[in-house]
């Protein structure tokens, strides 16, 4: 029987980088993890996912690998590892790990072997591919397909040793793996089962439906105006992808009951999804799916829309029909790709601040499926106010802003765009109080820590009954204590009100009502029947809602 304890259970995302510094070098690290575990236990989350800790030039903060089998200097050493996993299962939570292997770093021993000749024999460890017929090599427009990369720039990097391309679908020290190659796939699954033998209890999996690749490889649809070719369809949920996670059921969690996989899936479908996390095919738990975050963005990842609160509802409610039956959902606003969500689908003046990042977490731990919470949501923590480009550190970001202002933007208008959509808002420093860099670092951070510390932080969240902290930690009691919350059905109700999110779940005769007021003026839904209603979460009673509030009414019968 496969032990289904995750439906029970919130995640907790912690982004080492920019949690807590021990050493005072400015960088959050496993010591500075190891010391609040306490927080995390009386926040009550039953699993924490580390962002990634390997060795690593950190070109994009870690998420370019050069070493899957030891830590960072940054970070500490295995050691430090051993003890921070000890510490998390003695107070009963469990730790997955990131795993990332659509591409390791240009730095790793494979790549620096890959590239060092054509006939080493691990040249098909990565995809390397001639120039574009009829080209010379290295020049514009000689790339052998026309896909740009995700943080701008063409997807390959010419190599003139050997006068070859290789492909990367993010930065050029992220060059991709070549999963057709039987040999990679038998590395990557040691590497797991090496960290599982560890201890740990599973797996985040970054852009796992980016490994198998459509052959041969082909330009992409260029549409009017676009430097670059759409190589998605090239690269997303590839022919393989299914059968690649199936045999990396069978070879590394087959036989190790109580473990979580959760594959990152841009541009999943819910039909391609449903497959994904059927249990009886064995390939993951859960996805990360994106609609939800891309609601707000047109065509132009850096164009905001504003968000209509129906296609929010449209979003969710698609997912929660289409995974009823088989599979699981996982439910996030944050991680450290996102903009802060209060900031984003809330509202963070001083006035409504604590009702939004409330009614938010209420209305997403309701839903069926798997919470996850990211570092820093609990405390309502908003987008930062990034001043200049000298104040961004993240890779997309900065190469955005130099590829807009060639393009001949003005830093004022390409900076509007960053403000609320970059990757850095979920970067900034952890507060746990009003202190100079609010107690993240002695040192100097790596990144400014957010200047409202000195009101949002952890020390006076944990001190105030009403505050977001003790709100999500009652959230977090409810998944654990009302069996409607974890295995209820779900109903959408309201479907075209652009105020109110509201739905229902049910369990034989345990009825929830959940409310969100995604508004700042008060709303009276017309809903019926529940003004007698029991208040599991919320301040009120019945439905009528005051601006930004949230509550979730429990009837039986
Ligand atoms: O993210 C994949 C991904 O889709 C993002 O790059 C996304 O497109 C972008 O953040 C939109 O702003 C994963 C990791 O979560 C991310 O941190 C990494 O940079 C990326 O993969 C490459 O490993």
């Amino acid at each position: 029987m496969t032990d289904l304890w995750w439906k029970r259970a919130v995640v907790y995302q912690i982004y080492p980088r920019s949690f807590a510094d021990a050493d005072g070098d400015g960088m959050g690290d496993l010591r500075g993890v190891i010391d609040h575990l306490d927080h995390l236990a009386e926040l009550g989350v039953d699993v924490l996912w580390l962002s990634p800790i390997y060795k690593s030039p950190q070109d994009d903060n870690g998420y370019d690998i050069s070493d899957y089998q030891d830590i960072d200097p940054l970070f500490g050493e295995l050691a430090t590892f051993d003890e921070l996993l000890a510490g998390a299962h003695r107070r009963g939570m469990k730790l997955i790990m990131d795993l990332v292997v659509n591409h390791s770093s240009d730095e790793h021993p494979w790549f620096v072997e890959s590239r060092s000749s054509k006939d080493n024999p691990k040249r098909d460890w990565y995809w390397w591919r001639p120039a574009r017929e009829g080209m010379e090599p290295g020049t514009p427009g000689a790339e052998p397909t026309n896909w740009g990369s995700v943080f701008g720039g063409p997807a390959w990097n010419y190599d003139k040793e050997t006068g070859e391309y290789y492909l990367h679908l993010f930065s050029p020290k992220q060059p991709d793996l070549n999963w057709e190659n039987p040999e990679v796939r038998e590395a990557v699954y040691a590497m797991m089962r090496w960290w599982l033998d560890r201890g740990v209890d599973g797996f985040r999996m970054d852009v796992i439906n980016m490994i198998s690749k459509v052959l041969p490889l082909t330009d992409g649809r260029l549409t009017a105006g676009a430097a670059y070719g759409d190589g998605g369809p090239s690269y997303i949920n590839g022919p393989r992808n299914h059968e690649f996670l199936r045999e990396m059921h069978d070879q590394v969690f087959a036989g190790r009951p109580g473990m979580l996989t959760v594959g990152e899936m841009p541009g999943v479908t819910v039909d391609e999804a449903i497959k994904f996390t059927d249990q009886d095919r064995h390939e993951v738990d859960m996805v990360f799916q994106f609609d939800h975050v891309w609601a707000d963005r047109g065509g132009d990842p850096w164009k905001l829309i504003p968000l209509q609160l129906t296609v929010l509802k449209g979003i969710f409610g698609r997912w929660q029909a289409g995974l009823a039956e088989v599979g699981w959902n996982s439910l996030y606003w944050n991680n450290h790709d996102q903009p802060r969500v209060v900031s984003r689908y809330g509202d963070d003046s001083p006035e409504h601040r604590v009702a939004a990042a409330k009614m938010l977490g209420t209305v997403l731990h309701l839903h069926r499926g798997t919470p996850y919470v990211y570092q820093g949501e609990e405390l309502g923590m908003t987008n930062a106010p990034f001043a200049s480009i000298d104040d961004f550190r993240d890779i997309e970001s900065r190469n955005h802003y130099a590829e807009a202002i060639a393009r001949g933007a003005t830093p004022d208008e390409v900076l509007a765009t960053m403000r609320p959509m970059s990757r850095d808002n979920a970067r900034t420093p952890m507060q746990w109080d009003a202190t100079e860099h609010a107690g993240f670092t002695t040192g100097e951070p790596w990144i400014a820590v957010n200047p409202n510390h000195t009101e949002i932080n952890a020390r006076a969240a944990r001190a105030d009954p009403d505050s977001v902290f003790h709100h999500y930690r009652r959230l977090i009691e409810l998944r654990h204590t009302e069996p409607v919350v974890a295995h209820g059905d779900f109903t959408m109700l309201l479907g075209d009100d652009e105020r109110v999110y509201a739905f229902t779940r049910r369990l034989d005769d345990v009825e929830l009502l959940v409310l969100g007021n995604f508004s700042a003026s008060p709303a009276t839904p017309a809903i019926d029947g529940w003004d007698d209603a029991d208040v599991l979460i919320g301040e009120g009673a019945g439905v009528v809602l005051g601006p930004w509030e949230g509550r979730v009414l429990k009837r039986v019968g």
